[in-house]
């Protein structure tokens, strides 16, 4: 390494020395705790990302998130040069620079690793959410980068997603990346779309949507994207009056199962509910029936709406041929892939009813992503509602082609144009609550549904999900994609014991990637038994892995095996 660089590394470094008695670990989706202690690790990411950026010749990026935790937290995602999450081989060097005492021993190795040389160009894109510690952290993540001697673009308040898209929009060389450039690129897909649907004179052309917008950053993008759509009409509440995250947003909602802050089971009855997190990055929907009755659409609905669009726009392209081949194509490969949080009814429907490949894989959109990314048309959700759909450049390449080859608009044209357009509109980078809803929106337009049409698509199993609190919950390790536990072994005895008692009962524990606590998850035949045995595996977890602060009550069986 230069001496120059060097020096200016050792310097600027001095200013962000390692908080004192903690770790900090690259948990699900990058680093997040408590803001006050992340000063170091903001500037610390801010040298990785450029490093990244100077290795692979290309822009990375950085959000300043917590996403949907508290608002006292925050965290730091970073941005691969494809848009996607850093890469899985550089989160030890992540873990590695943010605990080091010394930040130029972790440098040097990488840049001697990599051969890297001091001229080289790099640059990197940087956003926060609406947290009041973001600016603060931004300015230390700023100075990481230049340390780097790597050009900083601070694009603002952002949510996740859109940094994501402007990181691969950047590589891609597309020649406009901001958000101008994303709205329309999304609001002219989505018109296309509905341009492009079969006309039903019972189709309503103004979608009236009610957005729960956790009081953070999705709320106001929302409604920069309306500005472009007239079709949409979207009443946007939590904006930012109320607390972030708390008691409202995608999170709260899709696990507690209740409506959010500012709604209410009469007035909002029967319309169309909307909820994002606190970066904008996961998406649910929701609507109170005339009985008072609360209905979720989670992650898991949404994949199914999803695959079962794109599968009857394939058979639109396969004719008469089966078994998803596409004369001039071949086998298109469509499939879904989901985590142990995916409803049991989800991955029936889109196996059994679809006949689609399920994959699963551990919690975090960095695994999903990665096996979509193998499929011909990948679909991936968390129960949770992070989730996209990707195309492969080359199944995209037979679609221009074909889309080119003729002017006769057949349902054949349709369908290519269809999936042309989806694939411009829903992001490619990452999943997204706002193209996600777009997405949602089109696919109900097109089959002239409404939510309780879509809800209609399977019938959820009971489930609940719980959190306990250990002294340290990384003594819990997972196996199987989470749905085991390997460590400390008597544990997965005592949940498989508790199972065993309960009708259509699964369950399974798993260390938070995001918060100080260890997850819970149960499904059984009723929501009471499903009630319970989560309340029983908190309890196991509780006792044989360390659990602290008040114990959780163990419910005693009333209907079970
Ligand atoms: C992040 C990841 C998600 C993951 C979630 C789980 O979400 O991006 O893929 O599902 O964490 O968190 P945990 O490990 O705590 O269960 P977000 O929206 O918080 O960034």
């Amino acid at each position: 390494m230069a001496e120059r660089w060097r020096h200016r590394l050792h310097n600027a470094a001095l200013a962000f020395p390692k908080y004192p008695g903690l770790r900090f670990s690259y948990g699900t989706s990058g680093f997040r705790t408590e803001a006050s202690v992340l000063g170091s690790v903001a500037f610390r990411a801010g040298v990785l990302a450029g490093l990244r950026s100077l290795v692979t010749g290309k822009a990375t990026g950085l959000v300043i998130t917590a996403s949907h935790n508290q608002a006292t937290d925050n965290g730091v995602k970073m941005v691969d040069p494809s848009g996607g999450m850093l890469a899985r081989n550089w989160e030890p060097f992540a873990e590695d620079i943010a605990n080091a005492v010394d930040v130029l021993e972790v440098v040097e190795t990488i840049i001697k690793n990599e051969s890297v040389h001091e001229n080289w160009k790099g640059k990197v894109l940087i956003a926060r959410d609406t947290r009041p510690s973001g600016q603060a952290l931004v300015a230390a993540a700023v100075k990481g980068i230049e340390a780097m001697g790597v050009a900083p673009v601070n694009m603002g308040v952002l949510t996740t997603p859109q940094l994501h898209w402007m990181v691969r929009a950047t590589n891609k060389g597309e020649p406009q990346v901001n958000e101008l450039a994303y709205y329309t690129k999304l609001s002219e897909a989505f018109k296309l779309l509905l341009d492009l649907n079969p006309r039903k004179p019972a189709v309503p052309r103004c979608l009236d949507i009610v957005v729960d917008g956790a009081n953070g950053v999705g709320a106001r993008k929302l409604l920069d994207l309306q500005m472009l759509i007239e079709d949409l009409n979207l009443e946007v509440r939590n904006s930012g009056e109320g607390e972030l995250n708390h008691l409202v947003g995608a999170d709260f909602v899709q696990k507690e199962k209740v409506l959010p802050a500012g709604f209410a089971a009469s007035a909002d009855s029967d319309r169309r509910c909307v909820t994002v997190d606190g970066d904008a990055d996961r998406l649910a929907y929701f609507y109170v029936s005339g009985d008072g009755i609360f209905h979720l659409l989670d992650g898991d609905k949404i994949l199914s709406l999803f695959a079962r669009f794109l599968k009857q726009q394939l058979e639109a392209l396969m004719g008469s041929e089966k078994d998803c081949i596409i004369p001039g194509y071949g086998r298109v490969n469509l499939g879904a892939v989901q985590t142990a949080y995916a409803n049991g009814s989800s991955t029936k429907y889109l196996q059994e009813v679809l006949g689609l490949e399920v994959v699963l894989t551990p919690t975090g959109v960095k695994y999903l992503h990665e096996e979509a990314e193998k499929l011909d048309i990948g679909v991936y959700f968390e129960a949770n509602g992070h989730g996209t759909v990707l195309f492969s450049e080359r199944f995209l390449d037979f679609l221009r082609r074909e889309s080119a080859s003729s002017e006769i608009l057949n349902s054949r044209l349709r369908a290519c144009k269809r999936l042309l357009a989806v694939s411009e509109m829903v992001n490619q980078a990452i999943g997204d609550a706002i193209s996600g809803l777009l997405m949602v929106e089109v696919v109900l337009t097109y089959s002239a549904w409404d939510v309780r049409e879509w809800d209609a698509l399977y019938e959820d199993v009971p489930s609940r999900q719980l959190k306990v609190k250990v002294k340290d919950r990384t003594c819990i390790t997972t196996t199987n994609a989470e749905t085991k536990v390997s460590r400390p072994a008597e544990l997965q005895t005592a949940i498989d014991k508790e199972v065993e008692n309960f009708t259509k009962g699964r369950a399974f524990v798993r260390p938070s990637g995001t918060e100080d606590v260890v997850r819970v998850y149960a499904e059984a035949e009723t929501q009471e038994l499903a009630d319970e045995l989560a309340a029983n595996v908190a309890v196991a977890v509780y006792e044989l892995a360390g659990g602290v602060g008040p114990k959780p009550a163990k419910n005693v069986i009333t209907g079970s095996l």
